[in-house]
């Protein structure tokens, strides 16, 4: 396989300083941790194997009567989807809280069996199950298999453990697992374990995270798969780490269940995986522009950044809160200085979006709202005799809400209002291990419960779900105060399906590069785990960048699904009083963020129209290459490019020093240097010159890009002008949505699609739209077509009517029917009206290019 050379020195050594000095300062509550130690197999428990010993014919699959008192039940939930449970005497099929869809129409299926083995088949896969011993291999219709159990080890529990193992062979890549460290895209060879910790300046290897994604996607043989193991308790995923023959997950406790998807387009197995954990709702636009947030800003540093920001005139929306805004602590109250109305109206005035972080934990405080109400109501998570668990965070000792109550979500829910009294637009969750700093593993002891009677659970087995419920709640304030508006919540935790609630930052990174370079990896994947809304603190949280770390951080950050600038507070910053705005580098790092960060704000119907697919289809906004490209195996293991939507590859440099880079350009397209206009052949390594305020862009042919003019907040100016950047070779073509970006009323019709379509016919091209739904009233006026690398034109007409020739692309942008031609960019401008019924037809001099 090929991997493009680098030339790293990897700065694993001084982060590993960097972070022990951090954690140093105040080890209490900044350590970097771990949870209790990984607890292994029994290598002698799995190699005992189970047989099938009866067969049942289910509605929508077989149940199985296994040895050792299990039962197995397998039900085809589509045609390209079953689920696999193993189930020990007297235990019930099981859901978590990540399933979102329930009832699936069941697939048209045969069963048979013969010679000791039993064959499910639709219309798309073939199951076929082993007798003796039990063992279950999943094939495509043409009967190549996809995916096989490891039959020396087979499935089942050790003990409490349930396990699965799996065959696989040295060319099946693996991705996907949420958020995870290290600089490779391609997870296969790792010992991946999933138990959300607070991990404060993390590191390459640190192998437990804030997130715990259960999903992972296999790919061999250019084909794809899903395999998700729907367990909340810890788990861990040995994905060919011991053996290049073999990978297994297994689990602390709970079922073995797990769903089996097949593509064989990774973006077929994403969408059907959002099908069942639900799928991100579209984003408010406003939540798309630049944040900017500091921890322990003080109430003028935030209207200072502010002004600041609109001065300079570079691009935001939205300033965040840190934990300072409350009062001592307390959740949902406002110390005087954050609470005041004016610095609000302020903010207001500058049209400035607003979010508060919030935490879980309720100060023990008798005569606290929080407290009083949430002990009358008996709604803290537990010690096992009963008493309220209280933990040390923030505020001292305090009480952690039981998420697992709809009761208690209801609860928390009802008082977002104090934050939404004041403006607050979006809420920030923080802590949602959750943290607990005198806790063992900086957690809740696991022998702490949540819910009652049935529903009652230890915290070993919620742990993982508790980010995710308190999201759920979070995203239900909005719902009970904010009926018609498009949540916002940032999370810090997830599982499986906490997507259809917020987005995720991957926490405390460090102002180091190869936390930059990590970052493209890890969002590939939290990406490609159903969560396309992620991003990290831009120039990193913990420590501070010097200018050119900034520059090149801030050149990715514009490109990221969540775009914030976020950092840690002066005290632990290594003495280092570095800010971390745009312009606290210099003129010429201000003017790399400014170039970037408008360049954003010009993308944003594009970067729009990428959130619309992620949440019709769960496509990733931020993709690695394998994801559009997953018949090159040349881009299974590419880690630090990747695609900015469907049309642009980015390959930023993230490393120090560096003024140029190898790229791999996918086989299969034409690509276009984003700045030059060169063309490149795909299938090649190419090397590139990239200066400090040089982001190597480059876009593939036959497509278009919508862009609009600059704003300096989403929602500045209406989108009157729409400018479709078009590289053309024989036909670009694009499906423009558009709605208001803000409420829901785009469930009830009310947004336009416009299928866009430039075709290169002979001597002339043509331009031409469909309106596919007219929903939305829409403020367009004009298309600006943009061709790039064309000649100059003969004549430009709409049927009967001439187009006129104009002298400069204002003047195009501000007439109709007009066109003008750039000689020096080699881009011809055409301006046709919103309303043009007819073709748009361009005719040159010369022959067909
Ligand atoms: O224990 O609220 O990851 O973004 O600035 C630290 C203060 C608590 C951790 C978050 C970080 C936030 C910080 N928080």
């Amino acid at each position: 396989m090929h991997k493009p050379s680098k030339k790293i020195s990897r700065l694993v050594a001084t982060t590993a300083i960097a972070a022990t000095v951090l954690a140093a300062q105040a080890p209490n509550v900044l350590a970097v941790t771990q949870p209790h130690p990984d607890q292994e197999l029994n290598q002698e428990a799995v190699k005992k194997q189970l047989q099938v010993e009866g067969v049942e014919q289910l509605e929508n699959g077989v149940k199985l009567d296994l040895s050792s008192d299990q039962n197995a039940f397998i039900r085809l939930f589509s045609e390209d989807m079953a689920k696999v449970s193993i189930l020990k005497e007297g235990e019930e099929e099981y859901f978590s809280e990540a399933i979102s869809k329930k009832e699936w129409d069941t697939p048209s299926f045969d069963v048979s069996e013969e010679k000791g083995e039993i064959t499910l088949t639709t219309d798309e896969i073939t199951i076929k199950i082993k007798k003796e011993p039990f063992g279950i291999k999943f094939l495509d219709k043409e009967g190549n298999v996809i995916n096989e159990d490891y039959m020396q080890n087979g499935s089942g529990y050790d003990g409490e453990k349930p396990y699965v193992y799996k065959k696989t062979t040295e060319d099946e890549a693996f991705y996907g697992f949420g958020e995870q460290s290290g600089l490779e895209v391609n997870q296969r060879g790792k010992s991946i374990g999933m138990f959300n910790t607070d991990a404060y300046a993390y590191e390459t290897d640190t192998k437990y995270l804030y997130t715990s994604i259960p999903f992972f996607i296999g790919l061999k043989d250019e084909k794809a798969y899903g395999m998700f193991f729907d367990n909340t308790n810890r788990s861990y995923f040995e994905m060919a780490s011991e053996s290049d023959d073999y990978y297994y997950f297994y689990a602390d406790d709970g079922t073995l269940n797990y769903y089996f998807m097949y593509g064989p387009e990774i973006e077929d197995v994403l969408d059907r995986y959002t099908e069942l954990t639900g799928k991100m709702d579209k984003p408010a636009k406003w939540t798309l522009g630049l944040h900017q947030s500091k921890w322990e800003y003080s109430a003028d540093d935030i209207e200072r950044v502010a002004e600041t920001y609109r001065e300079k005139e570079i691009p935001v929306d939205t300033m965040h809160f840190d934990i300072d805004y409350m009062d001592e602590y307390r959740v949902f109250t406002w110390s005087d200085k954050f609470g005041d109305d004016a610095l609000h109206q302020k903010l207001d005035d500058m049209n400035f979006k607003k979010i508060t972080i919030n935490d879980p934990a309720v100060k023990k405080d008798p005569g606290y709202f929080m407290y009083d109400e949430g002990t009358a109501n008996d709604y803290w998570a537990k010690n096992p005799d009963g008493s309220n668990f209280v933990g040390e965070v923030w505020p001292g000792d305090s009480m952690f809400p039981d998420f697992s109550k709809e009761e208690v979500r209801d609860w928390w829910a009802s008082k977002h209002d104090i934050l939404f009294d004041k403006g607050i637009d979006g809420v920030w969750n923080d802590m949602n291990e959750p943290a607990v700093f005198d806790g063992p593993y900086h957690t809740m002891p696991l022998d702490v419960t949540f819910g009652e009677g049935e529903n009652k659970r230890t915290h070993e087995e919620y742990h993982n779900l508790y980010g995710h419920d308190e999201a759920e709640a979070t995203y239900d304030a909005f719902e009970m105060y904010k009926p018609n508006e498009r949540p916002f919540v940032l999370t810090r935790d997830m599982y499986a399906g906490s997507q259809r609630y917020a987005a995720l930052w991957t926490g405390d990174n460090v102002s180091e590069w190869d936390h930059l370079e990590m970052s493209l990896p890890m969002n590939m994947n939290v990406g490609l785990s159903g969560v396309p809304f992620v991003g990290n603190d831009i120039g990193g949280f913990a420590g501070r960048p010097d200018a050119e770390m900034f520059a090149r951080w801030i050149e990715v950050g514009a490109f990221l699904p969540f775009s914030r600038i976020h950092y840690d507070s002066d005290k632990k910053a290594e003495g280092k009083k570095q800010a971390q705005e745009p312009w606290a580098f210099g003129q010429e790092v201000e003017d790399i963020s400014k170039k970037y960060i408008e360049m954003r704000y010009k993308l944003m119907p594009y970067l729009y129209n990428a959130f619309i697919d992620a949440a019709e289809q769960g496509t990733p906004v931020q993709q690695p290459l394998v994801y559009q490209f997953q018949d090159d195996e040349n881009t299974y293991n590419v880690s630090d490019q990747f695609m900015f939507g469907k049309a642009m590859m980015l390959a930023p440099i993230v490393e120090p020093g560096q003024t140029e880079r190898d790229v791999y350009l996918p086989e299969g397209e034409t690509w276009i240097d984003y700045w030059t206009g060169e063309e490149f052949d795909g299938g090649q390594t190419i090397t590139t010159e990239a200066q400090l305020d040089h982001l190597p862009i480059y876009v593939k042919k036959d497509s278009m890009i919508p862009t609009r003019e600059v704003q300096q907040y989403t929602g500045e100016k209406p989108l009157e002008n729409l400018v479709l950047d078009t590289y053309l070779d024989e036909k670009a073509t694009y499906s423009f949505y558009e709605d208001d970006g803000a409420t829901l009323d785009y469930k009830d019709g009310e947004y336009n699609v416009t299928d866009l379509e430039v075709k290169r016919k002979g001597k002339h091209i043509e331009f031409k739209k469909k309106e596919k739904a007219t929903g939305y009233d829409t403020d367009l006026e004009s298309y600006t077509l943009k061709l790039n690398g064309e000649e100059a034109p003969k004549r430009v007409r709409a049927a009967k009517a001439k187009y006129k020739e104009v002298s400069s692309v204002e003047e195009v942008k501000s007439t109709q029917e007009s066109f003008f031609y750039d000689k020096e960019e080699q881009a011809l401008y055409v301006n046709v009206p919103a309303d043009e019924k007819h073709k748009v037809k361009i005719f040159f001099n010369g022959k067909k290019k």
